[in-house]
């Protein structure tokens, strides 16, 4: 069973969009592992997006992760780390398609709502810098046989 990171950002907690947005995984099929909220270091957020350092964007995306609480958790499930990039649509939330998280709540680029993993080697290493081991819960979901 694949796992993901996903964080709803600053703007999803500020506007009232977790709830939302977890709903539409939870409907798929996803089963939460963990979840929590949180207010983002700078260190923490400067580890996560390591990989855009040195871009134009980056100082105002590390502004943005660490101006107001996130809430990060792991989702698991049959191919977690696609479904969860097909269900947030692309970057830019004006070009994400309807029916997607960014497509129907986001307008930006930058305040998109929601990061989720991207290959499942990157989820087990952002699952490691958000959560400590203890924190991620395994239990065998009754609809198992249904979902698939
Ligand atoms: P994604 O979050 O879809 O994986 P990414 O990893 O390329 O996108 O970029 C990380 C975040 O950085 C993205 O969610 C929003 C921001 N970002 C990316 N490209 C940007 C740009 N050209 N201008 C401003 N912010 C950008
Ligand atoms: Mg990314």
């Amino acid at each position: 069973m694949q796992q993901t990171l996903i964080l709803l950002k600053p703007d999803a907690v500020q506007r009232r969009l977790v709830g939302t947005i977890l709903q539409r995984f939870e409907q798929k099929g996803l089963r939460i592992a963990a979840l929590k909220i949180v207010n983002a270091s700078r260190e923490l957020a400067e580890q996560h997006y390591a990989v855009h350092k040195g871009k134009p964007f980056y100082e105002s995306l590390i502004s943005f992760l660490t101006s107001g609480a996130t809430v990060a958790l792991v989702l698991e499930g049959r191919e977690a780390v696609a479904v969860c990039r097909n269900l947030m649509g692309t970057t830019d939330g004006a070009k994400a398609p309807p029916g997607t998280i960014r497509g129907d709540f986001a307008l930006s680029v930058q305040n998109n709502l929601i990061h989720g993993s991207d290959s499942p080697e990157n989820a087990a290493l952002e699952i490691a810098l958000w959560f400590k081991p203890n924190e991620l819960v395994s239990f065998a979901p009754v609809d198992a046989n249904w979902i698939g």
